[in-house]
């Protein structure tokens, strides 16, 4: 019985701190599933990508920890992804924790220590700065 696991998020400017994430998300069952944030739903997280949609699920595809990868379009769409795709496990960093608690009636929900002095923002600071 493949024990699924879903995670979401933007994964710009890709680093280890989200390749950590992805490696125990995965870890926490037999197939990850990621949903990433779409150009107009990182609009409406207030989240100006540097790399669009296309460029960002490129990267995730090359990650062995990644087995799915679907759109995430909006806030309200987290129980019935877990529903369809008969997930078992919902992830995502500490930076969440609490927040998605909502969905422990479809299957477990667990957060993951997100890893420290890394980031998307720095990195644009870097290389916006040279
Ligand atoms: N992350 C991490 N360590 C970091 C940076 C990020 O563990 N140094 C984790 C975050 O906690 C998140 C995942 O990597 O679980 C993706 O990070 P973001 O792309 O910043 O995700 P976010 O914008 O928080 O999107 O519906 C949920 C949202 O789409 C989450």
């Amino acid at each position: 019985m493949t024990r699924k696991v879903i995670t979401y998020g933007t994964f710009d400017t890709l680093h280890y701190g989200h390749i950590l994430l992805l490696k125990r998300a995965r870890a926490l069952g037999d197939h990850l599933t990621v949903a990433l944030s779409s150009d107009a739903f990182n609009d409406l997280k207030g989240k100006k990508s540097h790399f669009t949609y296309e460029e960002r699920h490129a990267l995730l595809s090359a990650i062995t920890y990644v087995d799915e990868i679907i759109p995430e379009e909006s806030w309200d769409q987290k129980r019935s992804d877990v529903q369809t795709l008969g997930i078992d496990v919902f992830t995502m960093g500490d930076d969440w924790v609490g927040k998605f608690d909502f969905l422990s009636d479809l299957c477990e929900v667990t957060y993951l220590g997100r890893t420290p002095r890394i980031s998307s923002t720095a990195i644009k600071n870097i290389h916006a700065n040279g």
